[in-house]
């Protein structure tokens, strides 16, 4: 109920609404509406109340919910089914303890993750509510080896919700975005599966958007970095939120129905921080120097290495690095 108040708030935004038309329309007591109202208040929510008058919405929280996310989404089903959270371990291990009964596209967002993940094992900072910590839960009728290819499209689609909000970025393959040459945004592609079905994807998407130099360790002040810091922009989490999952769905659809990955890897290669630089191909122990050729039709980094083999690396098994910093 609570949620339909708000949307009969927001409806009439700026303009006042009296207790009673959104009692009559909403078939309640006038007392609830006040109630719910209060709880909205508690909420963040700037609401005006005049006698006479009725209730007037003047502005919204800085949270990530449905409610706020969904007037900037275009999609038809990614984002169209919210679970927000203000705190969690990880929106990734939540996601994969749903997934099997959710829809697909069914989004877990939290403003602060106590336990975020990386890859390998990794650790993933994400202080309360100065970034974007979500998973998307996709279930995609494909063989489970075309999943890496997912990383890729979630690269993109922020990528290019960024520049929606006029800021540049680039790739690093397979799985981050930079600003300036630091990681900003990381995305971590898990996936259950059978022999030769996938149950469900999660990708989880971190993105920093407002942390400070302080949110992040000694370690990583060189490597990472924020929108804040890169830019000095205050940036509307709600609408990035929105225009990523909009690119997200518009390239996902292709894939998934025909394997057309074409526009992504398109982008990726326009994008890419790595191609013609010098790399260090990490893999377990191993590190090996060699320079980033290109990226194939497949997503595939070609690296030549320094003995001179072409090699295609599938993302998710190697990490990349620069050979002095981080690229
Ligand atoms: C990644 O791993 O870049 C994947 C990050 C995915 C995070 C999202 S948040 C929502 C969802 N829920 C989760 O639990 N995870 C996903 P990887 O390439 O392994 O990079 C991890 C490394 O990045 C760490 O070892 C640190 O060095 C560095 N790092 C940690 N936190 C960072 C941050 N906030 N910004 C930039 N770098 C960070």
């Amino acid at each position: 109920m609570k949620r339909r108040i708000l949307s009969v708030l927001k409806k009439n935004k700026g303009l006042f609404i009296s207790g009673e038309s959104i009692s009559n329309e909403l078939s309640i007591s006038r007392t609830a509406v006040w109630k719910h109202i209060n709880t909205l208040r508690e909420e963040g929510y700037d609401i005006e109340s005049l006698p006479k008058k009725g209730y007037r919405l003047l502005s919204s929280p800085d949270i990530l919910t449905l409610e706020e996310i969904e007037e900037y989404l275009t999609t038809n089903f990614i984002g169209r089914n919210i679970y927000y959270f203000e705190n969690l371990d990880s929106t990734n291990t939540k996601a994969k303890e749903i997934a099997l009964n959710e829809q697909e596209g069914t989004i877990i967002i939290a403003e602060e993750q106590t336990k975020g993940k990386g890859r390998l094992g990794r650790s993933w900072i994400s202080p309360k509510k100065k970034g974007i910590w979500m998973s998307i839960i996709l279930k995609p009728k494909l063989i489970p080896s075309e999943v890496a290819k997912l990383t890729l499209i979630g690269a993109v689609a922020v990528n290019r919700g960024l520049e929606d909000m006029g800021i540049g970025s680039y790739i690093k393959w397979p799985n981050d975005i930079l600003i300036d040459g630091k990681k900003v945004c990381g995305i971590l592609t898990e996936m259950t599966c059978e022999l030769n079905m996938i149950n469900f994807v999660v990708m989880g998407i971190g993105i920093n958007v407002n942390l400070d130099r302080e949110d992040f360790s000694e370690e990583l002040r060189d490597k990472a970095t924020s929108i804040r810091l890169a830019t000095g922009e205050e940036v509307d989490r709600k609408r990035l939120v929105g225009s990523i999952l909009n690119y997200l769905e518009e390239l996902y659809i292709p894939f998934e129905e025909r394997g057309d990955i074409s526009k992504t890897i398109e982008i990726c290669r326009e994008k890419s921080i790595l191609i013609g630089r010098e790399v260090k191909v990490i893999r377990g122990d191993e590190e090996l120097i060699g320079k980033a050729l290109a990226i194939d039709d497949e997503g595939q980094l070609i690296v030549e290495f320094k003995d001179g083999k072409i090699k295609k690396l599938f993302s998710g098994e190697v990490s990349i690095r620069g050979l002095e910093g981080y690229i």
